[in-house]
């Protein structure tokens, strides 16, 4: 980068072990080759919020947190990032829940944001904002005096049309993005969608397809699609515990699911896709074991609570109703493990089941297909929904409202032959190489540059 310092911000600073969000990962990875400063929430809920940042020794980059009072921490985080802006951008208005407080709580968080960081920045930083959280914060740093380049990278589905004009002030969103330089995106969708929702509701017409003015600014627009650090996940795999002995363990074929617990990831589809299956192909019973990996999330969100409770019910159900004395069809943990035991689950299992009804990208796409012996690998089947669908055809590509097209899938993949299993493999194992997450943040921080040295510049609607 041929600009200044990086400076990354984003809602949560990676401070513990075994990290378990995909923007955690993926953030982490592109920071250690690119140097710089990562700014994020500590975690830690303070009585009185302090008033500077702390920084934090023992990474390849420097690190700095701040922390947030109960009282942020709901209305900011829980309340309008996750319980107003994630079931909008992922098509479940339904699930939202508005209250005024909570959109003053994300405003008031973000001024505060900006507040600490300015005393550290530099006029010649580049700042790069990560995602839903932090929308608001470059019109606070403008607020501030800032005047350098700043851009945005949203790691879920922008919302459509319908979806925006559900939020409480959907003008307040178009005005916060007029004061980045760059929006990226993981998906043509997301471009798309931004596109037709500010032609809609603010009657803005994009320049092209690659930048609008919103608020008088020039603000450039790309689609970025986020990778996975593929090598070291590969080598990762490759050293996990050995696949017989592990095969022994579970004495069938394995289909894996591992996701957040989130109603986005499509679970209960899941699940009754599988009980179909089960109904209409008996000679799966006892072949294959299906195993869900998934941490509970946001528990404080009733939405949350209550997608937790409906998995755990239908799972019950169907073991109840399908299993033999020496099978259980679905086991179901509700924890997050260690990447080395990861990588090896997915190395070993027949199937990866990638299901959401709406995804950014999804990482664990990623993740199955370089965990995979090259010679003997297993079959990805992969919701069309899903922003990595749109460079991982090779996949089984499935509609995942529909039980009985996914469970078809399931019968396939099971079925399928090791020279078409090869041959999807390859195609799926070369994508996933060459855009890793270095080639995501490398192509982002160029695409930064070219807006930073176009800045200024006044385009004629
Ligand atoms: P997430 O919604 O968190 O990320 P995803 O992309 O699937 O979804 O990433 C999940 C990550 O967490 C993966 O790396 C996975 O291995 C890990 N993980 C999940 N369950 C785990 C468990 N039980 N134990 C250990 N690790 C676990 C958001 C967006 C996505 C987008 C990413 C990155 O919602 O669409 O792909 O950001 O941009």
């Amino acid at each position: 980068m041929s600009g200044g310092r990086l400076v990354v911000v984003s809602n949560r600073l990676p401070l513990g072990e075994n990290p378990s969000g995909g923007l955690v990962v993926a953030l982490e990875d592109a920071l250690k080759t690119s140097g710089g400063l990562w700014i994020g929430f500590s975690g830690e809920a303070a009585q009185v919020a302090s008033d500077h940042l702390v920084f934090h020794d023992g990474a390849s980059f420097g690190r700095a947190s701040f922390d947030l009072t109960q009282a942020d921490f709901d209305s900011y985080y829980l309340g309008f990032s996750n319980s107003v802006l994630w079931p909008m951008c992922h098509g479940r208005a339904d699930l939202s829940h508005i209250l005024p407080e909570y959109l003053e709580g994300y405003r008031r968080v973000n001024a505060r944001i900006a507040d600490l960081m300015l005393p550290h920045l530099r006029p010649d930083d580049r700042i790069w904002v990560q995602d839903y959280q932090l929308f608001p914060l470059a019109a606070e740093l403008r607020k501030r005096g800032v005047t350098g380049t700043i851009g945005h990278f949203l790691h879920i589905p922008f919302p459509g049309p319908a979806d925006c004009a559900a939020l409480p002030n959907p003008a307040e969103l178009f005005e916060w993005l007029s004061h980045y330089d760059l929006l990226g995106f993981q998906a043509q969708r997301d471009l798309s969608n931004l596109s037709e929702s500010a032609r809609q509701l603010m009657d803005v017409e994009p320049l092209g397809h690659d930048r609008m003015r919103l608020g008088g600014r020039l603000v450039r627009l790309g689609v970025f699609p986020v990778g996975i650090d593929t090598a070291a996940f590969m080598q990762e795999a490759r050293d996990a515990p050995d696949e017989d002995r592990m095969r022994t363990l579970t004495g069938a074929q394995m289909m894996i699911g591992v996701d957040r617990l989130d109603y986005s990831k499509g679970i209960p589809q899941r699940f009754r896709a599988f009980q179909i299956l089960l109904e209409n192909h008996p000679d799966m019973i006892e072949r294959i074991a299906f195993l869900q990996i998934a941490p509970p999330t946001r528990e404080a969100v009733a939405a949350y609570r209550d997608i937790r409770e409906e998995t755990e019910h239908l799972a019950g159900r169907i073991n109840g109703e399908y299993a033999t004395i020496n099978w259980t069809p679905i086991r179901f943990i509700h924890r997050s493990l260690p990447r080395r035991i990861l990588a090896g689950l997915y190395r070993q299992a027949h199937i990866g089941l990638v299901t959401p009804l709406a995804d950014g990208m999804n990482l664990v796409a990623k993740e199955y297909v370089a965990a995979q012996n090259v010679t003997n690998p297993g079959v990805l089947i992969l919701s069309r929904f899903a922003g990595a669908a749109d460079t991982m055809q090779e996949a089984l590509v499935i509609n995942p409202h529909d039980p009985w097209e996914l469970a078809e899938a399931m019968a396939i993949a099971m079925r399928m032959g090791a020279n078409e299993r090869r041959r999807r493999h390859a195609a799926l194992l070369r994508d996933v190489v060459e855009h890793d997450v270095g080639w995501w943040s490398a192509t982002y921080l160029d695409a930064l540059e070219q807006a930073a040295a176009e800045r200024g510049q006044v385009v004629d609607v």
